[in-house]
Order: C-alpha cells, then sequence, then structure tokens
C-alpha cells in the first residue's frame, strides 16, 4: 500500500475511534533534542541502563545517578515540545474518550497541552524521599547538594529522582489504568518506542487483544510492528500532523 493511502485510512480510522489510546516513547521527543535510550547515539550508549536505571547503583553512586538525572532534568527543561507532542494534544481535545500512556519522563506531553496523561515510568521534575516518602515537585522546592537530602522536618532523607527503575514495580493504579484502558479501546497508536521495555510494552497488545485498530509511527521497525495495523514508517514530527490536521497537504 502506498504511504498515502496507509496514512488516509490511518486518519480515518482515528477520526471514527470510539475510546483512542496513545502508548508513547522516547522517539517521541527526540526532536525535541532529547535523545532515545537504545539507538546508536542514544543516551545508553555512554550510560547503560542497567549501571545507572536502578536502585543498587544509586545507592552505591548517589551522586552519579543524580548528576545524569541532573543532566536530563536540565534537557527536558529546555526542550520545547514538537509538532507531535502539539498533535496529540489536540486529539485529546476531538476525542471524549481518550488517553495518553507515556513511557517518558519529560513532561512534554503535559507543556504541549495534554490533560489525559497516565506517566508509566514517572516524571523527572518529581523527587522523593528514600527515608519517608515525602514527595517535592522541582517547581515548588530546588534540591540542593550533591545529594539532596529530604526537606520535611528533620527527616534529612536521601532523596531520590521519581521515576521507575528497573527491578521497581510501577505505580499500580497508573499500570491499572492503562491497561484497562488498552483493553477496551478501538484505536492505539504507538509513537517512537522500541517496545522492549515490560509491563509498560504490554499495552499495546493488550489493546490488539481487543481488536483494536494499532497503528505505529517510528522511522525503524519496533519488537511492536508485528501487531501493527498500520506501520507509518517516519518521524513522529512530520506523522503526527498529517494524521490529525484537518486538511493535510
Ligand atoms: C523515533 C524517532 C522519531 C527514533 N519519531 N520514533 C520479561 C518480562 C517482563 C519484565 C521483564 C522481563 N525481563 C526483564 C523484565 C524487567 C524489566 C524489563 O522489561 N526489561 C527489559 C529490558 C527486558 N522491567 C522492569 O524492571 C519494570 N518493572 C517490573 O517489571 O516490575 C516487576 C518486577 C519487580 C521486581 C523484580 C522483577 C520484576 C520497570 C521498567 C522501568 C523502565 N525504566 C526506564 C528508565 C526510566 C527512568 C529514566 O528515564 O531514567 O524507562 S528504562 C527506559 O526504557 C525508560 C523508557 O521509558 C523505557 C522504554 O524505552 P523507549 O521509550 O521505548 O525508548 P527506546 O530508546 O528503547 O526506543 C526509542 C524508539 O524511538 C526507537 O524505536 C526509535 O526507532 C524511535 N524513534 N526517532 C518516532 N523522530
Ligand atoms: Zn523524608
Amino acid at each position: 500500500m502506498l504511504m498515502q493511502d496507509k496514512i488516509q485510512e490511518a486518519r480515518d480510522a482515528i477520526a471514527s475511534a470510539e475510546k483512542l489510546l496513545v502508548f508513547t516513547g522516547a522517539g517521541i521527543s527526540k526532536e525535541s533534542g532529547v535523545p532515545t535510550f537504545r539507538e546508536a547515539g542514544g543516551l545508553w550508549e555512554k550510560f547503560k541502563a542497567e549501571d545507572f536505571a536502578t536502585l543498587e547503583a544509586f545507592k552505591r553512586r548517589p551522586k552519579e545517578v543524580w548528576e545524569w538525572y541532573r543532566f536530563r532534568r536540565n534537557l527536558a527543561r529546555k526542550a520545547e515540545p514538537n509538532p507531535a507532542h502539539y498533535a496529540v494534544a489536540k486529539l485529546e481535545t476531538l476525542h471524549d474518550d481518550f488517553m495518553v500512556a507515556t513511557q517518558n519522563i519529560d513532561n512534554l506531553h503535559q507543556r504541549a497541552g495534554a490533560k489525559k496523561v497516565l506517566e508509566l515510568h514517572g516524571n523527572i521534575m518529581r523527587s522523593y524521599c528514600l527515608k519517608c516518602g515525602h514527595k517535592v515537585d522541582e517547581s515548588e522546592h530546588k534540591l540542593e547538594g550533591e545529594v539532596p537530602t529530604c526537606p520535611k522536618g528533620d527527616c534529612g532523607g536521601v532523596m531520590r529522582p521519581d521515576v521507575v527503575w528497573f527491578g521497581e514495580f510501577l505505580d499500580p493504579k497508573v499500570l491499572e489504568q492503562s491497561f484497562k484502558f488498552a483493553a477496551e479501546c478501538d484505536c492505539c497508536i504507538v509513537i517512537g518506542t522500541s517496545g522492549v521495555v515490560y509491563p509498560a510494552a504490554q499495552i499495546p497488545v493488550l489493546a490488539r487483544r481487543n481488536d483494536a485498530c494499532i497503528i505505529e509511527i517510528n522511522p525503524e521497525p519496533s519488537a511492536l510492528t508485528r501487531i501493527a495495523d498500520y506501520f507509518l514508517k517516519g518521524k513522529a514530527g512530520e506523522i503526527m500532523p498529517m494524521l490529525v490536521e484537518e486538511n493535510p497537504g
């Protein structure tokens, strides 16, 4: 099928969806200047996932891990949402029954105006105390020190980024809501994810099981391409607006 025809069919499937789910990964933010994880030149060419994104790594080398997260926090803060984030936010205004389930921690969906966002892997703009669980939003409080400590009372516990590391459970409420929405949706757009990290990667599979139309946008095939009805090969920032605009091209 020609790319143009595929885009037209995918547009129709999205427009007629009654319950629409958008599942995103690092690829949607790449055009905003936030590196992905597993591509060549990605974040983890130098920093291996297993070395940095675990609680053991943090306990062993809290200073380095904090340095890495501060660097990425600055990057995310300076980044601007791209046309793909705006197209997703636009879809929310066109569909009553809508949800974004994102693996990203960069806040860019929300900054583009999306409100119905489930953050599967947390948010880099928040931190919490390992000792008492106290949560701190970056906008409310600036955490001081190489390894920041808990600002609540005289707790003094070590603060960590509010993200989900390997071997850690996702927030059960967020995961349950995502799974439920996926199992009931009739259309699922999968954008910019390698689809190898579980349990998140299960989300489009659940949608597929409900016979939802699966539309994938990625410049490269992923582990989820085999379940896609439409694989739209290309950059999210270029393809997504074509799926949402009223008069494309
Ligand atoms: C573009 C583009 C453009 C480029 N436009 N696209 C088997 C079954 C089930 C679980 C496991 C299992 N084996 C191991 C596990 C456990 C593990 C896991 O899944 N490991 C796999 C790697 C095998 N999962 C966990 O540990 C999870 N917890 C869990 O399972 O709890 C239960 C448990 C408890 C105790 C013991 C055992 C189990 C937690 C997973 C947490 C993941 N966290 C991270 C880090 C978050 C914090 C941080 O950012 O620092 O989340 S890892 C990292 O990967 C990050 C991402 O959200 C996640 C997914 O990556 P993503 O988004 O797909 O990025 P990439 O780089 O992989 O792909 C980018 C894509 O974009 C590519 O396809 C490009 O082509 C594309 N692209 N430009 C559109 N312009
Ligand atoms: Zn505390």
